[in-house]
């Protein structure tokens, strides 16, 4: 089946989610996930970019973009000619991208920066063992998420007038049969990671980026090894990467990178709490249950 049409069925709700290694996902990004688990090697100065879906990724990838690029120069802003997700590609959906991505994975060189969505178990062994490749995961408060994931999808289905009710999604999110789910074991596994090894795994929570954002900054450039010599390029690095510069930017109004998603979809309110605006006190005591019984005793709060 194309890969197009693959897509294109999951976003109509046609297409079963297929379970591996613990994991939901499409038929073909699990082909290709056990392709990458099998063949790829670390590089001692690869950084990782982890996150299950919603919870900050695009924010994620326009900072450590920067960061890594090293050049807070407005005219050196690779912001401005693409989406964050052209720059920092997403492992598992290359397959799905309308644009080759700034760099190819297996030959951009070294420092390599890149993203996936998968979870911890299912990394290739040569990222999971090498103490140098650097992973930095971001989470998001499980009722935020399901609401940002609900608006997500259904933005992107206005054409096949097939919109989901947000009913079904608190449902699927509950029983963590989505894409990527379950949520609770992605976060815990990383979370238990980076206690373990905090020099090789930075977690991260956006709602604490959205609450003090310079010192989340300055804490991500200083885990990559890229401290800022001043407060200048610390708040260029915040003005480039806020929502409402990125909203505006022009490669980011219009297109598609990945296939059948627009790029405008990634950027919507970026509120913590924006749940009280749909949850029905049922929906949210639905989420809360299941939230406190997966993080109970973790000493992880979302
Ligand atoms: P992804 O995992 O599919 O790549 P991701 O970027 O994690 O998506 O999620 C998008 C959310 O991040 C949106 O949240 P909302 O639906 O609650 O509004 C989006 O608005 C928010 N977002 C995107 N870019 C930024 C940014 N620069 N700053 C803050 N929030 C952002």
């Amino acid at each position: 089946m194309q890969v197009d049409e693959e897509i294109q069925r999951a976003l109509s709700r046609k297409d079963k989610l297929c379970q591996w290694e613990g994991f939901w996902a499409t038929p073909s990004i699990i082909k290709g996930v056990m392709v990458f688990k099998e063949t790829f090697k670390s590089n001692p100065n690869d950084v990782l970019l982890a996150s299950s879906m919603k919870t900050g990724t695009t924010w994620l990838k326009a900072i450590c973009a920067c960061i890594m690029q090293g050049n807070y120069e407005e005219e050196e802003d690779l912001l401005v000619k693409d989406s964050p997700h052209f720059h920092v590609p997403t492992i598992e959906a290359i397959n799905y991208l309308t644009k080759t991505p700034a760099q190819d994975l297996y030959t951009m060189s070294s420092p390599r920066l890149f993203h996936t969505h998968l979870p911890y178990r299912v990394l290739p062994n040569s990222i999971k063992s090498s103490d140098n490749c650097k992973i930095i995961y971001i989470t998001r408060n499980p009722k935020d998420t399901t609401i940002s994931r609900w608006h997500f999808f259904n933005y992107n289905r206005k054409h096949l007038k097939d919109f989901v009710p947000l009913e079904e999604d608190v449902e699927s999110f509950a029983n963590g049969v989505h894409l990527y789910g379950p949520f609770f074991e992605h976060v815990l596994e990383y979370w238990e990671e980076s206690k373990k090894w905090p020099q090789k795994i930075l977690f991260l929570k956006y709602e604490d980026l959205k609450m003090d954002p310079r010192k989340e900054v300055a804490k991500i450039a200083l885990f990559l090894g890229k401290p800022f010599s001043n407060e200048e390029d610390l708040e260029k690095v915040l003005k480039k990467c806020s929502l409402e510069r990125l909203k505006n930017l022009e490669v980011n109004k219009s297109g598609s990178l990945f296939s059948h998603l627009h790029n405008s979809s990634y950027f919507r309110k970026g509120v913590v709490g924006d749940w009280k605006n749909h949850l029905t006190p049922e929906m949210e005591k639905q989420i809360d249950k299941v939230t406190s019984l997966k993080l109970q005793g973790s000493g992880l709060e979302l």
